[in-house]
Order: structure tokens, then sequence, then C-alpha cells
């Protein structure tokens, strides 16, 4: 298990990398050009800087997340070919800065979704929530809470210039099937992966979150049939999965630890943390410790100890604790995602020495 740690660059994020060494045990940074909007060339230059500042400190750049993915690469248009043709460029230049993975995700219009960013948790603490009863047919009113109430904070997959052309986008997707959105995936895998063969980084996709359609659009990869189906369909060691225990475990029929056990050899980057589902559907995210939520996540880790995971792992989401959600990016705040680290590395540890002494 090779500890990282998400952070969106120097200016961007609140926490320093200074902070991060701090942390035990985390060993890479999970990185990206945070202002690139997908489909837009990476200069080699900008992306020389970013991994200079990284391997400065002693971290590793080996986890680029995310490299996003054009919409008319989804919706197969006909410009899809020059997009992956400017996604290539961007793997193959990631390379040469010791890139080994790329998490990337394949869900229409938005990324992640949530309906609250700060809603509040019995022990005062606050943290991104998802109300079923609140997406209504209407994503535009969704889009603007959200927005609002991430204030000057960039979020990843919520880029305001794009989302301010939602009908347009809903209008593109409108013929975008879940078979439609699975064949371009294809496509665009078969394009990529031999690059990433040859060049030695292997793609890990994002599960979608949560964990089905939503607003009538698609989602092709919230399950163990669909992410079989995926891998299957390029059938490559670097055609590969970011295994996310908070988006996947949104839906309780999912059984991580019973998926880990099946798909580890393809589970490039693991996402680790907790949600706690509710009856009716809803969902918030809580600390890692596996008792304050759905996902048992000592089975998680023990699933991948079993396994003798040697991938890339992170902390996902944190809760946002004594008052720091005002000073850092929906769910990215420092105290409750280093909590996080320091529960798996103990799971993890003990782990390793109940079997050294055996
Ligand atoms: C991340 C995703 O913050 C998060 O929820 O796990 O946004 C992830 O970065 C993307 O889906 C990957 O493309
Ligand atoms: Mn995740």
């Amino acid at each position: 298990m090779n500890m990282t740690w998400r952070w969106y660059g120097e200016g961007n994020d609140n926490i320093t990398l200074d902070h991060i060494r701090q942390i035990p045990g985390v060993m890479g940074i999970v990185w990206s050009l945070h202002d690139k909007v997908a489909g837009e060339v990476w200069e080699m230059e900008r992306i020389q800087e970013v991994a200079d500042q990284i391997t400065s400190k002693g971290f590793s750049t080996a986890v680029v997340e995310s490299v996003n993915v054009h919409d008319d690469i989804k919706i197969g248009l006909p410009t899809r070919d020059k997009y992956i043709d400017i996604y290539i460029d961007t793997i193959r230049k990631l390379s040469k800065v010791g890139v080994k993975v790329i998490c990337y995700n394949f869900m229409p219009v938005f990324d992640w979704t949530r309906t609250e960013l700060y809603k509040e948790l019995p022990d005062g603490s606050n943290a991104l929530f998802y109300e079923k009863a609140a997406i209504t047919n209407h994503p535009r009113e969704m889009v603007d809470r959200i927005l609002k109430g991430a204030g000057d904070f960039t979020m990843p997959g919520w880029e305001p210039e794009r989302l301010a052309k939602l009908d347009e986008l809903f209008a593109a997707y409108a013929d975008v099937t879940e078979e439609k959105l699975f064949e371009n995936l294809k496509y665009f895998l078969e394009r990529i992966i031999p690059v990433c063969e040859e060049v030695d980084i292997k793609m890990a996709i994002h599960p979608d979150d949560p964990a089905w359609p939503i607003f009538g659009l698609p989602r092709i990869i919230r399950s163990r049939d669909t992410i079989r189906r995926m891998l299957d369909a390029v059938d490559s060691p670097y055609n590969g999965l970011t295994f996310c225990t908070g988006s996947l475990g949104t839906n309780p029929e999912n059984d991580l630890p019973a998926m880990i056990r099946e798909f580890h050899d393809r589970i490039h980057f693991a996402h680790i943390r907790n949600v706690k589902v509710f009856d009716n559907g809803d969902f918030i995210e809580v600390s890692h410790r596996g008792r304050d939520g759905s996902v048992d996540i000592a089975e998680v880790v023990k699933a991948y100890h079993e396994n003798g995971f040697t991938g890339y792992v992170r902390p996902d989401h944190g809760r946002h604790l004594w008052g720091e959600e005002k000073n850092c990016r929906p769910g990215y705040g420092l105290y409750d995602r280093a909590l996080g680290v320091m529960y798996l590395l103990g799971v993890w540890d003990s782990l390793e020495n109940a079997k050294e002494t055996k």
C-alpha cells in the first residue's frame, strides 16, 4: 500500500507540501494541472514545474488525478479524435516526469454530485451530503447551489464555464444511452491503451458518484458487473480502476471487499473513505472509521492486504473539522484526511505485524 495525498497545487491549496510532509506515511502527491479544462493541451514546462515542486519535497509524482475527458469523446462526436490526440499527447508528456497512474472518469456532465457541501454531523463537524429527494429534474438548481456553496474554491468536475452551458450539454447527451456511452468509452480506451502500454502508464477509471444514473444521464461504472464489462472490453492491465469505496459504497448492494478480491490486480489506485447510507437512499460522508458509517473500512483494507496490494492509496474526502471549512475546498480539509491516513495505516500495519508473528 503506497499512501498518497491529493494536493491542488501551489497557490491553489491552503495545505502546503510542508504540511503534508508531517503526515506519517505519505509517500506521493496526487496532482494535476487544475486550471486545465478537458481537452486543453498540457504544456511540458507546466508539467515539469509542478513535478519539480513535488519531488523537491521528497514526494513521488506517480499519480495524476485527473486528466479530464472532453464531453465530445463521451458523446462520440466526430471531433472526438482531435481530443483523443490531445489526451495521448498529455499521457506521453506525463510519462516523462515519473507518472505511473492516471485517474479519470467517464461520467456525463457531472463528476461527483451532492446536494449540500456542509451538512452538520451530530459531533458538530460537517461534510458533503446527498439528499435523494433534493435531486429533482432541474439540474440547474443543484448546480447553482453547489457552486454558490463552494465560494471561491474551484472544484474538479465543477467548472463554472462548462456548467454555464448546462442546457446545451444536456441536449448534446440526449441520444447517449448507457450502451452508447459504453461504446464511446471503449473507443477511447482502444485508442489510448496501446500508448499507455508503450510508456508504462496505467489508466484508472473512477466509478460514478453516486453509483446510479442521475437526471436521466447514463452511468456505466457503478457495480461489479459494469466494472467487469469495462475491464473485459479492453483486456489489458493498463486498463484499470480507481476503486473508490465512497462512490461504490453509496449503493449498499455493492459488496466492496468481494469486489476488491475480484479486481485487485486491475486496481491501480484506491480511494478509501466511508459514507453513511440511510434507508431512504440519502448519504453523508463520515470519518474513515468503519463503525461511523456503512463501509467496513477495516474489511476493505484487509481485502487489499490479503492480495498483497502494492498500488497507490489515498484517503478520499474528509469531513471539515475544527472550523476549517472556511478555508478549505469542500471535502479536502487537512484534519480528517490526515486522521484517515492514520486509520488506514493503522489497520494495514496491524495486519502486517500479525503476518510477521505468525
Ligand atoms: C474525486 C473525483 O473528489 C472526488 O470525488 O474522487 O472528483 C475524482 O477526482 C474524479 O472523478 C476523477 O476523474
Ligand atoms: Mn473517489
